[in-house]
Parts: structure tokens; C-alpha cells; sequence
């Protein structure tokens, strides 16, 4: 198949394309945004046999990775994202709460464990970590890693220093997602910018820990915005391991909560725009799904999508229960992804 960065594949590093215009204050892209929108016009079903061709070239088609979230700190947001509930200046109905102590998160995390994730990640409602929300959090990240599951934390922006203090105390993924594109992101979020993100998405990057770093599709961006998200996402050296792809979840109090929902198949064809985008990374069926009938996320499985957040809470929003998650694995033949097996994947994947 004849596919934007198919090279990464072979050199193992994107090749800068010069011919694209790059936009001010953002790395010049390895992916053309007028060749990721080529990919979303493809007809369906050219789109989802080439995504699930390249699916099945580095994945098991039948296995799906499976995480657990929990905020571990609720509410109270200085940030003004449209979309969140979390944010100060909107009302939700979702109340500012401490810092949860660290015994609950670890029965959360048990729990969880039982319950078959393999990945516990756990969600703040900051900007970003003051010097001394930090050392609680790397509390939680010690005993969720003794506990022998995957740990991984999203904290909002790092200072200088962080990233190496959670590392060391045994971190595995920081997710901070870029959202949309980077001409859409001041409609959707004024109290900092894409460049905000990008430093952290650096810091993280520089020390060593996974990068899980991801979007929203929904919030009344173009399909051309949806292109420019995962050019971005893509040409990030190296592409991020995991891609969660949020479909909004639309929240009453929130700028964003009228908008129309996104068309059912514009959000299959993102799924597999960003598995053709980022063969090797996990692409995470993500906020939504409880809005979507089961038809819906077997489309996306087939597209690519290989993750997914399991238990019945997100950070304030509904998950399907872990028992419909079950019966759906089920009916599908799909079956939970061991650790090792997606780290093995990688590696053989890193030496194509
Ligand atoms: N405060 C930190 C930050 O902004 O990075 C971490 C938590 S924040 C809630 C994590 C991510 O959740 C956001 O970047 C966004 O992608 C996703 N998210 C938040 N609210 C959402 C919603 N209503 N629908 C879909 N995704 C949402
Ligand atoms: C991500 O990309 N999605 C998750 C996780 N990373 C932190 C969060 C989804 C939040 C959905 C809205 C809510 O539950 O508040
Ligand atoms: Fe705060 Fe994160 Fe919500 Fe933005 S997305 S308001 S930074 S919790």
C-alpha cells in the first residue's frame, strides 16, 4: 500500500515533507495535511481495507488493549476548554475536589487489576502540577506500579524536573493530548496554547517515558482540522504509543454541549485515518463510547482501533459497565491484549 511516511516504516524515522506549508510556531510536519484529508476522501471501503491491512501487518486484529482511568482529582480547572467538565468556569455539576488519598486509589487500582485492565491511569484536573501536588502523585504512581500493572498519569503541563520525577518513581505513560488542529485549538481553549503542549509533549519525550498523546473529534472542526490533528500527531519523532481518539462527550454547562453529534462514519474513517498515519501506535477507542451502539465500535476494531478505557467511569463521564465490555469482546471474538504482547509488538515493529 502506497501511504504517507510508509518509509517510517523501513528507515524507521519520517522523512520532512518540504512541499507543505508549515504553520507558524509548530515543527515542520513529516505529514502533509493535504495527504492525511487525500486519506479521509478515499472511498469507505478503500479506507477500512487499507487501515485493516496495516492493522493486521503489525497487530493481532483480535487483541485490545485495556485501561482503567480515575481521577485522582476532580474539578476546579483554572483552564477554559470548551469541552471539560472539570473547568472552574463552567457549571456542570461537577464539584472541585482534593487530591484523593492515596489508599483509595490503590483499591481503585486493585480493582481494576481484577477486573483484567492491565494499565491504570490516573487524571487530574490542573493545568499543572504545583511543586507540591507532585510528590503525592508520585506516591500513587510507586504503589499502582508495585501492584505489576502499567502505570500512567495525566497532570496537565510539566515544569522542568517533572517528567524525570515521575519516571523515576516508575511511570510508564504521561498522556497529554494535542485535541484538534493547531489553527482549530484557540476556538476550543484561550487559557494556554498548542505550543504549551507541544513543550511538555518534549519534556515527556526527552525522558524516556511512553508518550500517549491523542485528540477529540466532535467539536465542530472541519474534516480538514481532523486531517491537520493527526498530521500532527503523526509527525510528532516518534509518532506517540498511544493514540487516544476521544469522540466529544457533550456536556451540559460546556461551550461545546450544543453542537450536533459528529457523523458515525466521519468517526470510523478518523480511526483509520490515524492507523494508516501511525502503524505501530495503539489507537485508542476512547470518550464516547457509550454513546455508540455496538456495530459502531466493531467498525472501529476493524479500522484499527486496538484500546480501549474499560470500567464503568471515565474521569466524570459514563464508560459502557465492564459486563456489556465483556459480552462485546465476546461477540466479537475479541480478547484482552497481555502486556508483554503489546511491548513485544512494539519492538518487532521499531525493527521492520
Ligand atoms: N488536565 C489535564 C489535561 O488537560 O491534559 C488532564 C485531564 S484532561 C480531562 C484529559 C483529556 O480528556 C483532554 O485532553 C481531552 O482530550 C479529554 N476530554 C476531556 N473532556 C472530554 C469530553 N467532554 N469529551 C471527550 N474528551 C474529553
Ligand atoms: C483521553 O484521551 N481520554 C481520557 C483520558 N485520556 C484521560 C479522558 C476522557 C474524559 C471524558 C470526559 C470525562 O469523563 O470527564
Ligand atoms: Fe482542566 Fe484538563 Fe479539563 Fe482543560 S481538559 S479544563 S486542563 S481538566
Amino acid at each position: 500500500v502506497n501511504l504517507p511516511g510508509a518509509d517510517r516504516l523501513t528507515s524507521g524515522s519520517p522523512s520532512p515533507n518540504l512541499a507543505c506549508p508549515s504553520i507558524p510556531g509548530v515543527p515542520l510536519m513529516a505529514y502533509c495535511v493535504a495527504d492525511v484529508e487525500a486519506l479521509f476522501a478515499l472511498p469507505f471501503n478503500d479506507l477500512l481495507f487499507k487501515a485493516h491491512s496495516l492493522h493486521r501487518l503489525h497487530f493481532d486484529p483480535n487483541a485490545v488493549q485495556v485501561s482503567t482511568l480515575l481521577s485522582i482529582k476532580t474539578g476546579g480547572c483554572s483552564e477554559d476548554c470548551g469541552y471539560c467538565s472539570q473547568s472552574a468556569r463552567y457549571h456542570t455539576g461537577v464539584d472541585s475536589e482534593g487530591l484523593l488519598p492515596l489508599s483509595e486509589v490503590l483499591a481503585s487500582a486493585r480493582a481494576a487489576k481484577a477486573r483484567g485492565a492491565t494499565r491504570f491511569c490516573m487524571g487530574a484536573a490542573w493545568r499543572g502540577p504545583k511543586k507540591k501536588d507532585l510528590q503525592p502523585v508520585l506516591e500513587m504512581v510507586r504503589a499502582v506500579k508495585a501492584l505489576g500493572m502499567e502505570t500512567c498519569t495525566t497532570l496537565g503541563m510539566l515544569k522542568a524536573g517533572q517528567a524525570e520525577q515521575l519516571r523515576d518513581a516508575g511511570l510508564d505513560y504521561y498522556n497529554h493530548n494535542l485535541d484538534t488542529a493547531p489553527e482549530y485549538y484557540g476556538e476550543v481553549i484561550s487559557t494556554h496554547g498548542y505550543d504549551d503542549r507541544l513543550d511538555t509533549l518534549g519534556k515527556v519525550r526527552a525522558t524516556g517515558l511512553k508518550v500517549c498523546c491523542g485528540g477529540i473529534v466532535g467539536l465542530g472542526e472541519s474534516r480538514s482540522a481532523r486531517a491537520g490533528l493527526i498530521a500532527q500527531l503523526a509527525s510528532l519523532d516518534p509518532a506517540p504509543e498511544s493514540v487516544p481518539i476521544n469522540l466529544l462527550v457533550r456536556i451540559p454547562g460546556t461551550p461545546l454541549s450544543e453542537l450536533p453529534a459528529l457523523e458515525p462514519i466521519e468517526f470510523v474513517r478518523t480511526i483509520a485515518v490515524a492507523r494508516l498515519c501511525m502503524p505501530t501506535s495503539m489507537v485508542r477507542l476512547s470518550a464516547g463510547r457509550q454513546e455508540m451502539p455496538d456495530y459502531l465500535q466493531a467498525m472501529c476494531f476493524f479500522a484499527g482501533a486496538n484500546s480501549i478505557f474499560y470500567g464503568d467511569k471515565l474521569l466524570t463521564t459514563p464508560n459502557p459497565d465492564t459486563d456489556k465490555d465483556r459480552r462485546l469482546f465476546a461477540t466479537l471474538g475479541l480478547h484482552p491484549m497481555a502486556t508483554e504482547h503489546a511491548t513485544t509488538l512494539k519492538a518487532n515493529c521499531a525493527v521492520l
